[in-house]
C-alpha cells in the first residue's frame, strides 16, 4: 500500500533555541559549540553559515571566518526539553511517531489525510503547531517512504516544506548528489567517486553485483535508494517505563542463600542501569517462576525514587524473605518500574546524605566507574 511519511528536522536547531532565550541575538551569526578553544562547532544559526561556519568544524576555525561571531556553550538539558516538547506537538498528529535524533522524526501518516486533509496540509499544521507552541521553525518533506522524505525535508531548509510524489521520484533522484544520500560518508563517497559516481542518477546506471563488491550488504541498500525504493517502518520511539533483569536457574532450587545472592545481583544489575540512564525508580518487583512454571510476582513502593543498589538490593531481598517458598525455584529477576528522570538536585544533594548513605552513593558511583573503564562483567556485587 502507498504510503505517506513525514520528516520533520528543525532548523538551526541549538543556535534558534539561544536566539529564542534571547532574542536580542537575532538576525546575528550564533554558534554553539564546545567552550574551550580545542572544541569543534555543535551548529551555527543560517547567519553564521554565510561565513562557511559549520557544524564540526573546529572552534578557532569558526573564530577566524567569523570573528564577529557569538560563541556560546552547548546547554544539551534545554535543548532536550525543548525537543521533547517537539515530539509532544508531533503525537497530537498520529501516535506513529520516530523520534531519530535530538532535532528529527518521522511520522507516518499514511489514511490520515482525510482527517487531516492533504499532505500539504498536514505540513502546515505541524509547522504552525510548532512555531506556536515552540517559537521555532522547522523544515518538513513528505514522500512516500522515510529515506526520500528525509531527503525531501532537506531540499529547501530553512523553513522549508517539499512534497514528493511518486511520479516525481525519478527526475528528482537522477539529479542529486550521491553524498545527500543518509549514510554515504566520506569512505562511501571516496568509493563512489573512483568508479565515477557522482549522482544518484550515475548509481542507478551502476552494476548491482559491483555495488555488492565494492561496499558489501551497504551496496545492495545503495542499489535500491537510487530506485527510491526503502521499506522501512516507521517504529513508534517507545518511553521506557520499566527496567529488569532475571534469569533461569541451571537447576531448579530452594537454597534461600544462594537464592538471595542472586537477587542482589539482578538488582544491582538494574540499579546500574537505572544510574547509566539518568533515571530513578520508586517501584521494585521480585518474579518469580516454580518449578511447575507457576509465576508469582510481588511489588513495594518506596516514598523516595532511588537508584541505589543497596536499597534495591535490600527491597528486592526482603520480598523474597517474605514469600513463602512451597516449590523449587526455576526463574528469579528484579525489575523496577515508576521511573523519573534523576534531578540534577537529587544528584547534586550529595551532602544532605548521612554518613552511611554518602558512603553507599560513593561505592556505587566507584562500581559504576570500574564497570565504565573494564565491562559490566568485572565486578559483582554481594550483599553486604
Ligand atoms: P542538524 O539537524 O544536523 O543541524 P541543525 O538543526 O543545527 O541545522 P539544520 O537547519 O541544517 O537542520 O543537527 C541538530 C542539532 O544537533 C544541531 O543543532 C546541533 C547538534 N549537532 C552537533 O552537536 N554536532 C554535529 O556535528 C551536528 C551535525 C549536529
Ligand atoms: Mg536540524
Amino acid at each position: 500500500m502507498a504510503r505517506t511519511i513525514v520528516h520533520i528536522d528543525m532548523d538551526a536547531f541549538f543556535a534558534a533555541i539561544e536566539v529564542l532565550d534571547n532574542p536580542s541575538l537575532k538576525g546575528k551569526p550564533v554558534i554553539v559549540g564546545g567552550s574551550t578553544s580545542r572544541g569543534v562547532v555543535s551548529t551555527a544559526s543560517y547567519e553564521a553559515r554565510r561565513f562557511g561556519v559549520h557544524s564540526a568544524m573546529p572552534i578557532f576555525k569558526a573564530k577566524e571566518r567569523c570573528p564577529q561571531g557569538i560563541f556560546l556553550p552547548v546547554r544539551k538539558d534545554r535543548y532536550q526539553e525543548v525537543s521533547r516538547k517537539v515530539v509532544d506537538i508531533l503525537k497530537v498528529f498520529t501516535p506513529l511517531v520516530e523520534q531519530v535524533s535530538i532535532d528529527e522524526a518521522y511520522l507516518d501518516v499514511t489514511g490520515c489525510e482525510a482527517l487531516l486533509g492533504g499532505a500539504k496540509e498536514i505540513a502546515r499544521h505541524i509547522k504552525a503547531r510548532i512555531a506556536k507552541e515552540t517559537g521555532l521553525t522547522c523544515s518538513i518533506g513528505i514522500a512516500p517512504n522515510k529515506f526520500l522524505a528525509k531527503v525531501a525535508s532537506d531540499m529547501h531548509k530553512p523553513d522549508g516544506l517539499t512534497i514528493l510524489s511518486r511520479d516525481e521520484v525519478d527526475a528528482f533522484l537522477s539529479r542529486l548528489p550521491v553524498e545527500k544520500i543518509p549514510g554515504v560518508g566520506k569512505r562511501t563517497l571516496e568509493g563512489l567517486r573512483h568508479y565515477g559516481i557522482k549522482t544518484v542518477g550515475d548509481l542507478k546506471r551502476f552494476h548491482k553485483e559491483r555495488l555488492l563488491k565494492g561496499f558489501g550488504k551497504f551496496g545492495l541498500r545503495l542499489h535500491e535508494l537510487a530506485r527510491g525504493i526503502d521499506d522501512s517502518p516507521v517504529v513508534p520511539s517507545r518511553e521506557v517505563k520499566s527496567i529488569s533483569s532475571e534469569e533461569t536457574l541451571q537447576s531448579d532450587t530452594d537454597d534461600l542463600t544462594y537464592l538471595k545472592a542472586l537477587v542482589a545481583s539482578h538488582a544491582d544489575n538494574v540499579a546500574c542501569r537505572l544510574r547509566k540512564g539518568g533515571f530513578n525508580a520508586r517501584t521494585i518487583t521480585l518474579k518469580i517462576k516454580l518449578d511447575d512454571f507457576s509465576e508469582m510476582s510481588k511489588s513495594l513502593t518506596i516514598s523516595h525514587s532511588t537508584n541505589s543498589t543497596k536499597i534495591i538490593s535490600d527491597s528486592a531481598v526482603k520480598l523474597l524473605s517474605n514469600y513463602p517458598l512451597r516449590r523449587k525455584v526455576r526463574l528469579i529477576g528484579v525489575a523496577v518500574s515508576n521511573l523519573e528522570v534523576t534531578k540534577e538536585e537529587a544528584q547534586s544533594s550529595f551532602f544532605t546524605l548521612r554518613g552511611k548513605e554518602q558512603k553507599e552513593r560513593k561505592t556505587d558511583e566507584a562500581v559504576d566507574e570500574i564497570r565504565r573503564r573494564f565491562g559490566g562483567k568485572v565486578i559483582r556485587r554481594g550483599r553486604g
